[in-house]
């Protein structure tokens, strides 16, 4: 081989060193450096479940068990199960429900800290088996699954590793036995799951001890039995966001040094990094500076429609406003929400809950159905930023756009979407929106991060044009989409 081969062979082997993507993370060689360390961040992207997941956009919480009869948040295992008695259970009516607001998947408390089964499990009796729910016959798993079936709706099942109940919980190997017998039922029973749901409140056993939880093998037979599925909060997939609010981060990485807590070394990780679930800098420069590796560890952002994550009858559902801000402020920034709609004691989405579902659905598909701008854009770098313009009329996916030749008329705008392209990763770090008026190119609104999506509210304004200013990026921006929208008077403080 002669020396121009060898150096030809060098530079396609760096070049393909650094287009090489990985999946779920990347643990930094020990000798990079700060922009090696970015480079390699870059290029961690999602898994396939974690993709399938991120575009479900909207999920859906049902909690329901003994509490929803007792009135409590937490119950303390000692209830009875015939407490469990929902007057006229109604799977059906929940997926309905959720299905016509815009929900894609809906994960049910197979059972919360009090331990209360709400499958006929094998491994203990307090469950529905005990309950005078038909008389002890009923299964909501499967009725939750067979509803799911009927409309199309993806199933996610929680599974509290905390135990109130469990006689072995805090003794180590035997509640872990106990545990997984409970996932593998799960797990093998009820079709495709796809998402699980380990909560990360724990408390110490009735004997005092803590449970040291077996993780290795709890995800490995979530691996074995239902490998689509995502885990999440005790798992790798999906990272809790850090507030039951509503609220994702204004700056919200998917790629973070933030290593999930049921790896190994994941305390001492973090503690090093000083980071948590809950920290405000989960992904800058800095922080990357410190790690030894990255993870695509997307967020999820679960609240409740109510006050309580249980259906308490002197509770409301969230107001109209609040729910519409909830969703820019989650799906808007780059999170899933995850919504909690609590059945009632009679087993069904209450009155007030399922008209506030329809008011939320009315306003999103108002503001987002019929985009002003939109279209396929186009890149340029212009010596300092890469700046994104509108390519053609009419939106990439066929939508109807309101403004059919974006530069024939003036139009009022005041929220913009953004999407990456997060299968080359997530790479922007400060953007701004510009909008052509009669005084030029004047910015609409400015943000740091963008991921899977990003939704920005400002003042309404009318343009002729709109552009995206990427003034800081990682590695070239891959924009997925960006269009404009006017959402009546709807979001005019902002
Ligand atoms: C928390 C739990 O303690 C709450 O009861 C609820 O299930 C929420 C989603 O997670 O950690």
């Amino acid at each position: 081989m002669n020396n121009k081969i060898l150096m030809t062979a060098a530079i396609l082997v760096a070049v393909s060193c650094t287009n090489k993507f990985h999946e779920g993370h990347v643990t930094f060689p020990s000798d990079a450096t700060d922009e090696e360390k970015i480079d390699l961040a870059v290029h961690v992207v999602p898994s396939k479940r974690q993709l399938e997941w991120q575009k479900l956009e909207l999920t859906a919480f049902t909690h329901f068990t003994v509490n929803t009869f007792t009135g409590k948040e937490w119950g303390d295992g000692t209830e009875d199960p015939s407490v469990f008695n929902p007057s006229d259970l109604d799977c059906r009516q929940w997926v309905w429900t959720l299905k016509n607001a815009g929900f894609k998947m809906v994960i049910l408390t197979a059972k919360h800290h009090d331990g209360f089964c709400l499958w006929p499990t094998a491994t203990t009796t307090h469950s529905v088996a005990s309950s005078s729910w038909r008389d002890g016959r009923g299964d909501v798993v499967k009725e939750l699954r067979e509803a799911c079936d009927e409309y199309g709706m993806k199933l996610g099942l929680y599974l509290s590793p905390w135990d109130r109940n469990a006689e072995s919980y805090g003794t180590g190997d035997a509640y872990n036995a106990f545990f997984i017998a409970q996932l593998t039922e799960l797990l093998s029973n009820y079709g495709k799951i796809d998402e699980v749901w380990f909560d990360g409140a724990n408390g110490e056993g009735p004997n005092g001890k803590k449970q040291e939880y077996d993780w290795d093998s709890i995800l490995a037979t979530v691996r074995k039995l239902q490998p689509q599925a995502v885990i999440a909060i005790y798992g790798d997939d999906v990272r809790w966001v850090g507030n039951e609010d509503g609220l994702g981060r204004e700056t919200e990485w998917s790629v973070t040094p933030l290593m999930p807590a049921s790896l190994h070394g994941a305390d001492a990780w973090n503690a090093s990094l000083g980071i948590d679930p809950m920290s405000k800098d989960l992904g800058s420069r800095e922080l990357l500076a410190k790690s030894e590796g990255v993870f695509w560890y997307p967020s999820e952002v679960d609240v409740s429609i109510r006050n309580g994550w249980f259906y308490h009858k002197e509770e409301s559902p969230k107001d109209l406003p609040t729910l519409v801000d909830i969703y820019f402020k989650s799906v808007g920034r780059n999170s899933v929400l995850l919504l909690n709609v609590p059945p009632d004691t009679t087993g069904r989405i209450a009155k007030a809950d399922s008209l506030a579902l329809v008011g939320f659905h009315e306003q999103i598909s108002s503001i987002f159905d019929t985009p002003v701008f939109a279209g396929k854009v186009k890149c340029r770098h212009d010596g300092e930023n890469y700046v994104f313009s509108l390519k053609s009329k009419g939106a990439a996916d066929g939508r109807n756009v309101a403004t059919s030749d974006s530069n024939a008329s003036d139009s009022e705008v005041n929220v913009a979407m953004i999407c990456e392209d997060i299968s080359h990763g997530q790479r922007i770090e400060a953007f701004d929106i510009e909008g052509l008026t009669d005084e030029g190119w004047t910015t609409l609104a400015t943000g740091t991060t963008i991921g899977y999506k990003r939704l920005l509210r400002f003042p309404t304004t009318t343009v002729k044009d709109v552009r995206l200013i990427v003034h800081s990026s990682r590695s070239k921006p891959h924009i997925a989409s960006f269009d404009l929208f006017y959402a009546g008077g709807y979001p005019a403080d902002y």
